[in-house]
Parts: structure tokens; sequence; C-alpha cells
């Protein structure tokens, strides 16, 4: 086995090598040999200069995640660093891939920084619920300046090799050899005799940022769009050590809010999801099996959906065939395609010549027979299972052999779907959600039939077009709409027994949802949801009767809300509390004053119960699945981790109890703690406790 760290010398140049596969993280092992080396080369005489390099994909990806929550162990990557600074000889880090974290604070703490063309480096800590913890919140401003160091460590996301060169990051790109290149800057280095400045000490960008009012109005932007989070705040009051305390200071207390975060609730959960994410698309027995090439895709229906997910696949550079019944909906649908597009180009979100390209990927017709040479082709037709069957009937004709055929359902069962072909192992659900260009979930139901290759193409075009695919069992629903429909149901109760649209969706999104309930139909078009209903023989006595007064939301300017002319504004309308009010009335409720605490169990409780009874019947393979569902699909905050993740932070025994209350009161039999929770909570543990 290679070892984790190496020296070797050229010439009078030591290069000092990482592998640690698979990102090279710094875990405890790699710290102390990487120390060891960096001491041992500047303590030789033979030696007059330093390289750092990763071997394998990326240069150091930052701390190894799976040891936060642990006791920190020494040396941490700071005393890597200081010794770093502390050599008399240049320290060159020669970076490739992604330079995350740790990994670009163990680079700014060296003397020189060359990169290889296409690398990304990033300060992502803020999507794990800390802030960098080593450096990067003092030394990124002295090299890019204030406003971009703000920019790469609220956003967590890394910039380009190009960015990096011209804001300073990086003093050289190394075209062909990364590790020759990087001997060779080193050696101009020492044969130019250039000083060793440290990043620590440069002060030259921050001169102009010393005014705090307006370095607080720029951080305001970020903190604004962060309610709830502890990290952006701690982020911003890091960086405000860099212009107002002596560096030292300002390290030692990035040091010390880096180190409470990573002991907190918030980074808990995010570090769950990180890992949940990347868990949800992993099936036990797809290990092995191959995914097909997908290098042409066909969407049926060009409606909000299928434009959405034409878009996807155009993003992604795979050419798409978008097949409409005729020619105006065609028309209209790539129409808004196209208009989306532009729209992203006018805000600066994408070049002109790349918005050309992806439309151009994406051809319409009316007829079929087009989808015939596709590798995947995905079913974006009306919600109605007649429909749909005759849509899969045509396409079993046409469709060439080995493709995928999937549905974009969001509740209609997969397995009867695949009946209606000849080779049910070829279907299968691929669920995604509104926006579908934008929304990052993607339910990959599996059904009774479908085939490992099947199932693992979905998984495999689901990646490449930057979704997080998790692989769901066949119900009505899937997961996440099962669930959902749990927290509707409550939130039209808690309007019957006394509260208002406004008061449950104020619940939620202090919770940290980025929307209620209500506010959400409203969205969507409460016209949707009717017509669902209807067609499963469902009621929501309030939505119901909203849409009876014509009243679908946003587009008719009215629905659980009133909204101005061209307003997305929710506005409470007592006409709406009006009808609330007699529709208790009418069924003989006392409304009374409810608590916001309560409302949150009310509408999250029974969502939790009916994730136990998924796990139960296997529709979710882990409790992280359904986490992972929610908050990359309904907005459930990340920073609390998902519903699971959630009801173990509040304890399971207690979440029974009341369930077992509510099911007291409201007479519903799905309020009854489902089985599954029951024993975890007798046992007094926790959903975590069911992973392997
Ligand atoms: C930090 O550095 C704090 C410092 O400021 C303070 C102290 C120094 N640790 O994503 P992939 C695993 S915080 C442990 O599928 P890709 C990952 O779980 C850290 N494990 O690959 C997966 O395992 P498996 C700041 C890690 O090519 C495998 O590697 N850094 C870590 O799509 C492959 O990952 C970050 O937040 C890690 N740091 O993407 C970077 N990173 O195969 C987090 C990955 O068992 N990482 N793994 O499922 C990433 O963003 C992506 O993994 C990366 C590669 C872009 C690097």
């Amino acid at each position: 086995m290679p070892e984790l760290v190496s020296m070797r010398t050229d010439g009078d140049v030591a290069v000092i090598t990482i592998d640690n596969p698979p990102v090279n993280a710094m875990k405890h092992e790699v710290r102390v040999s990487l120390l060891d080396l960096v001491v041992r080369a500047a303590g030789d005489p033979a030696i007059s200069a330093v390289v750092i390099a990763c071997a394998g994909r990326t240069f150091v990806a930052g701390a190894d995640i799976t040891e936060f929550g642990q006791p920190p162990r020494q040396p941490t990557a700071i005393a890597i660093i200081e010794a770093i600074e502390a050599s008399p000889k240049p320290v060159v880090a020669a970076l490739h891939g992604t330079p995350l974290g740790g990994g670009l604070e163990l680079a700014l703490g060296c003397h020189f920084r060359v990169a290889a063309p296409g690398t990304r480096p990033g300060l992502p800590e803020i999507k794990l619920g800390i802030i960098p913890g080593a450096g990067g919140t003092q030394r990124l401003p002295r090299l890019v300046g204030m406003d971009k160091a703000m920019a790469m460590i609220l956003t967590g996301e890394p910039i380009s090799a190009r960015e990096a060169l011209d804001s300073g990051l990086v003093d050289e790109i190394v075209e062909g050899d990364l590790v020759a290149g990087a001997i060779a800057f080193a050696r101009r280095i020492v044969a130019g005799k250039r000083p060793l400045g440290l990043v620590r000490n440069r002060d030259e960008k921050l001169v102009s940022v010393r005014d705090i009012a307006a370095f607080d109005a720029a951080a305001a932007n970020y903190t604004r769009r962060a309610k709830g989070q502890n990290a952006p705040a701690a982020a911003i009051a890091a960086l405000r050590g860099a212009i107002t305390l002596p560096v030292a200071d300002a390290l030692k207390r990035e040091r010390d809010l880096f180190l409470e975060l990573v002991a907190g609730d918030q980074s808990k959960a995010q570090r769950h999801i990180f890992f949940a994410e990347r868990e949800a698309a992993k099936v036990p027995d797809l290990a092995g099996v191959k995914a097909h090439d997908i290098r042409k895709a066909a969407v049926i229906g060009a409606g909000t959906m299928g434009g959405g997910i034409a878009m996807c696949f155009a993003n992604a550079g795979i050419p798409v065939t978008v097949v409409e019944s005729d020619d105006e909906a065609l028309a209209r649908g790539l129409d808004t395609v196209a208009r989306n597009y532009r729209n992203t180009a006018a805000r600066g979100g994408l070049a002109a010549d790349e918005m050309e390209a992806r439309i151009r990927r994406i051809t319409g017709t009316t007829d079929l027979a087009a989808v015939a040479d596709a590798d995947i082709v995905i079913e974006a037709v009306f919600e109605e299972m007649d429909v749909k069957q005759e849509v899969f009937g045509r396409l079993d004709r046409i469709v060439k052999g080995g493709a995928v055929i999937a549905s974009n359902t969001s509740y209609l069962d997969i397995d009867v779907l695949a009946r209606s072909t000849a080779r049910p192992q070829a279907v299968l659900g691929m669920h995604f959600f509104s926006p579908a260009n934008v929304m990052r979930l993607l339910e990959v139901v599996r059904g009774a039939a479908t085939s490992p290759e099947t199932l693992a193409t979905a998984i495999a075009v689901g990646r490449k077009l930057g979704k997080v695919p998790a692989v769901v069992g066949v119900c009505h629903g899937f997961v996440g709409n099962r669930m959902l429909r749990l927290r509707s149901i409550e939130a039209e109760r808690l309007l019957l027994e006394g509260a208002l649209p406004q008061d449950v969706d104020a619940a939620l999104t202090d919770f940290g949802f980025p929307m209620g309930p209500f506010a959400m139909a409203d969205l969507a078009g409460l016209d949707v949801g009717w017509r669902m209903r209807k067609a499963q023989g469902l009621t929501a006595p309030i939505a119901d009767e909203l849409c009876e007064r014509g009243r679908y939301g946003q587009k008719t300017g009215r629905g659980f809300y009133l909204y101005d002319r061209g307003s997305r504004t929710p506005q409470p309308d007592p006409e709406v509390e009006r009808l609330i009010v007699d529709a208790a009335a009418r069924r003989g409720l006392a409304r009374r004053a409810l608590g916001k605490d309560e409302m949150v169990e009310r509408l999250l409780f029974p969502m939790i119960n009916e994730g136990a009874r998924i796990l139960r019947e296997g529709i979710a393979q882990r409790p992280g699945d359904i986490d992972v569902i929610w908050v990359y699909g309904y907005g459930f905050p990340v920073y609390r981790g998902g519903p699971m993740h959630y009801a173990d932070s509040v304890g399971l025994r207690y979440i029974r109890d009341r369930l077992a209350a509510f099911a007291e009161t409201t007479g519903d039999e799905r309020h009854r703690p489902a089985p599954l929770l029951e024993e975890l909570a007798a046992a007094g543990k926790g959903f975590a406790s069911l992973r392997g």
C-alpha cells in the first residue's frame, strides 16, 4: 500500500505527496506525517524549496468530515500551517481538482500556489454548518480582497482556476505536468531570491475595507438569506476580524467560532445530510452493475415538468427531443424553455453562446416516432393513469431495445405502467420536482420488475444531470408526496381548529422552511391538488371550497391569500378567514388559539410517523434517504437534518407520546404511533440506530 504522505527529492527541491484516496481528506494520520515531513524538509540543508502536491483526483478536499464530532487530535491543520510559515525555504502548493476547505487553507498557508487548469478552489464549510477553521477567513481576504472572500465563504461555491489567477489566489497556472511545473516555479523563486512573505501578514487588499459600515452592509446581503442558521453570522464575525483585529487575535477568534459550530446541532445535521446524500443513491444489489451510456434523451410532454426536464438534459450536454401532441402546445412549451434560458442569461447566469448551445440541444416534434433512437425516454404527460398507460403502450412499440423508459409521475403506480409494455424490466419512475431544472431531488422509483441495469442507468443519469438521486419503492406518492399528504391534511385541520393560513405558514417558515404549505399551494396552483384529490376520491375542506370559488392561487390573484396585480407577495384575506370560520362552525368545531410549537408538532410528527411506516415497508432503504428527499425536494431546513434526523434530535419517546395524544383528539388512525416508532421509542433508540 502506498504511504499516505511521502517525500522525494528532485535535486534540491523536496516534493511532499499526499495520497489518501478518494479526495485526500486530511485525516489524523495524514496530518501527523505531513507535519513531520514539512519540518524535516525545512531543516534539511540539502533542500532549498518544498512542493506540496497530491496524488489522485484532487488536492486535499478538506478536513476528514468523519472526524468531526470527535475530540480534536493533534496536530491540527493549524500546526502544519504554522510549520510551513516558519519554514525558511519557500513552500509551494501544487493544486489540482478541488482544493477545498482545510485543503485550500493549507495552500493559503504556503508561500506560493500554482494550479493546473480546471482546478476549482473553494471554502465550502458553510454547507456543513461551520466556517473555515484553519485561517481561511483571514488569509483568503488578504489574497483576493474582502468582497470575493466574503462571496466564496458565505456561498461556499468554488471559483475557476482563471478567477483564482486573476484574483491573486494562485500565482501561476501550470499547463502540462503540474508537479514538474511546481518544481520549476520553486526553482525560479529560489534563483530570484524572492522574499518569503506570509499571506497572513499581507494587508494591501484590506486597506480599502476598513470602512466597517460598508462591510456590514455587504455582510447583511448574505445573512438576510440565512435565517435560523448559525454559520453565516459566525463567518461574518470571523471575516470582520480581518479588518478589526490583529491577525493573531482574528485567527484565534475564527478558531473559537469554528469549534463552537462544529460541536453544535446544526453542523451535525448538515454533516448527516452530506453523507446521507451520497448514500441515498447506493443500492446494495447494484454493486458491479454497469449503467448504460446515455447519448440521447427524449421527453414526452412539453408542459412545465417536461420542459424543465428537457432543460436538465440540455444543461448536461445531452441532446433531447421533446414530443407534444399538437403544434401549439409544443411551440408554447419550447417558448417557455427559451424564455427561461434568456432570463438566466440576462441575469448573468449564462454566457450567450452557452445559452444558444443549450437551446439548440432541445428539438421539438409532434411525431412520437422521433424517440426511436433515444437511450432514455421520460414521460411527463398529464397525471392520469389511462393517458400514461396509452403513452407507455405506444412507446413500447417505438423505443429501441435496451433504452430506459421512465415516468415522471408523482404518485401513480409504476408497476401498472410497466405492465402496459412488453418490457417491464426497462421501466421505472424518475420523479423530478418542480421547477425541474432547479430542484436537486430525483426520486428514482424502482418497480417490481425494474432490472438492475435500468436502475443503475437512471441513477447515473440523475448524477449527470446534477441531481441528488434517492432510490424509493412503489407506493402511492412514493416517499415525499406520501408524507406531504399527511402534512397537508394536518394543515387544513389546523385551520378548522383555530389557525389562519398565515399562522400555519409562519410556524413552518420560523422552523426554517422557505415557504409554508398554504403559500406553497397558492404558488403551485390550488386546482392542481383539487384535480388530483377528485381523481382519488379525496377532499380538503378549505382548499376545495376555495377552488369552487375560482380561487386557484397566485395565477388567479386569489387563493389562500390575496395577491396584488403582478405581485407574488401573499396578503391575508378576510374572505378566507370568514370561509374558514364558517366551515368550522358548520362542523360544530369551537376554534381556539394555537401556539407555534403546537402547530409545528402537529404538522411534522404525523409525517415522521408516516416515515416510520415507509421504512418498515421498505419503500425507503434508510432514514437518511427520507431526510435527503425532504431537504432537496421540499425545503426541509438542511440545518435540522431532515424529518427523521430531526425526530431523533427531539427524541422518539416524546414524539410517540404526542402522536398518541393527537390520535385521541383527532380520532385519526394515522396518528397512532407506527409500530417501528413504538419499538424504537420503547428501546430508547433513534432512527439513526437502523443504519447497519
Ligand atoms: C474543513 O475542511 C474544515 C476546515 O476549515 C477546518 C479544519 C482544517 N471528508 O462527493 P463524492 C467522501 S470541512 C471525508 O462522491 P465527487 C465522500 O463521502 C471540509 N470524506 O465525490 C465519498 O465517500 P463514499 C471541507 C469525504 O467527486 C467520497 O469521498 N471540504 C470528504 O462527486 C467521494 O465523494 C468539503 O466540504 C471529506 N472532506 O466530489 C468538501 N469529501 O464514496 C466535501 C468527500 O464512501 N467534499 N468525502 O460515498 C466534496 O464536496 C466532494 O466530495 C468533492 C468530490 C467535490 C471533493
